[in-house]
């Protein structure tokens, strides 16, 4: 018997390939305004501190291969196809979903490499996904909101953790928190009754607790330089702040609302975090990401078998 086939909508963030993308790329975040000539500038030194461009684009595809063998070797009801789809550079989302169904692909999963939802980020990609969708027509697509609770997540975090604190003598280790971060959204989400900071106070507190860490604070990182307020507090005041109370000697950074090393984790904490932490006599880890640890795959995994089990699988009945 054939297996049924269905389309793995993989969606990401994106980055520049290149330097001259930086513009258009930028463009695409500030929905259409160019940024000025002074934010670009600012932009491209960051890529430039990173190594010129950032290893985002490659982790991103290994990350949907990945998926798409495990997926496909871990049952026999489906063969999984998988579509990258990227929101702010191409492929974009809209490119993804017109090439499943021009590939004659009639039911597909969508999946965020993002753990957390917020209707200002993950939802922005499945609106897209299914917009375009309903413009094509012959095509569903079952989205993923979340997957931040999949037990292999917290796991993959717990270990990352534990393996932190190896690398810290067992005398100062009591001397160490753990610092969890996650992207800052504008403040106004919470009115709106947004779960976004709520499912990562959930992640960080089970990570807590699988790794039984004593000493723990969470914090916002890379918020936009706009006036109205962002979700805080942010990640430097809250250096300060811990060291100014406890005089810790080591920070263990956990940036839980991401999975890759990126701009955001390369430049905001392993740059400007470290250079803070160091200035302030203490020291500075941040253990591996999630890129395409068997762990974190086998997270996304499970998170895409459910949703078919139950949404793909009664659809089909
Ligand atoms: O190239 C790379 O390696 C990094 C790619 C990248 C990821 C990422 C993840 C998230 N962002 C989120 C929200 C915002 C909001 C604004 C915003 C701005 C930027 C800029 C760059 C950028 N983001 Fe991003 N983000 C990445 C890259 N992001 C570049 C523009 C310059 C700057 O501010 O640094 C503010 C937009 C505005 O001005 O109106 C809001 C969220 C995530 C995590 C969830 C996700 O991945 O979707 C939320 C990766």
């Amino acid at each position: 018997m054939s297996r049924k086939k269905i389309g793995l909508l993989v969606m990401a963030y994106g980055t520049p390939y290149k330097k001259e993308d930086i513009i258009p790329y930028y463009t695409a975040i500030r929905h259409g305004r160019k940024p000025s000539d002074k934010q670009i500038d600012n932009l491209a030194r960051r890529y430039e501190a990173i190594g010129g461009v950032s290893p985002l684009a490659r982790l991103t595809r290994d990350q949907a291969d990945a998926l798409a063998e495990q997926l496909n070797a871990a049952q026999v009801d489906y063969e999984f196809h998988a579509y990258l789809g990227l929101k702010y550079i191409h492929p974009f989302i809209e490119d993804a979903v017109t090439q499943m169904r021009s590939d004659g692909i009639e039911q597909a999963v969508s999946l965020a490499l993002a753990p957390h939802y917020s209707r200002f980020s993950v939802q922005s990609y499945i609106d897209r996904a299914q917009a375009k969708a309903r413009e094509l027509g012959g095509i569903t697509i079952a989205s993923i909101k979340s997957w931040f609770d999949q037990p292999q997540f917290i796991h993959f975090w717990k270990q990352a953790v534990l393996r932190a604190f190896e690398d810290i003598s067992e005398s100062e280790r009591n001397q160490t928190v753990v610092l969890f971060t996650a992207h800052s959204l504008p403040e106004k989400i919470i009115k709106n009754g947004d779960p976004y900071p709520e499912q990562i106070k959930e992640t960080a507190e089970a990570i807590v607790h699988a790794a039984e860490i004593k000493h723990y604070a969470q914090a916002w990182q890379s918020a936009g330089k706009t006036p109205d307020p962002w979700l805080g507090p942010d990640v430097l005041d809250q250096i300060r702040a811990l060291h100014k109370k406890e005089e810790y000697r080591h920070f263990i950074f956990c940036p839980i609302g991401f999975v890759a090393e990126h701009l955001e984790v390369l430049y905001d904490n392993d740059q400007e975090c470290r250079a803070l932490v160091e200035s302030l006599g203490a020291n500075y880890h941040r253990p591996q990401m999630p890129d395409t640890d068997p762990l974190f795959i086998d997270a996304l995994s499970s998170a895409v078998l459910n949703v078919c089990r139950s949404h793909l699988f009664l659809a089909a009945k």
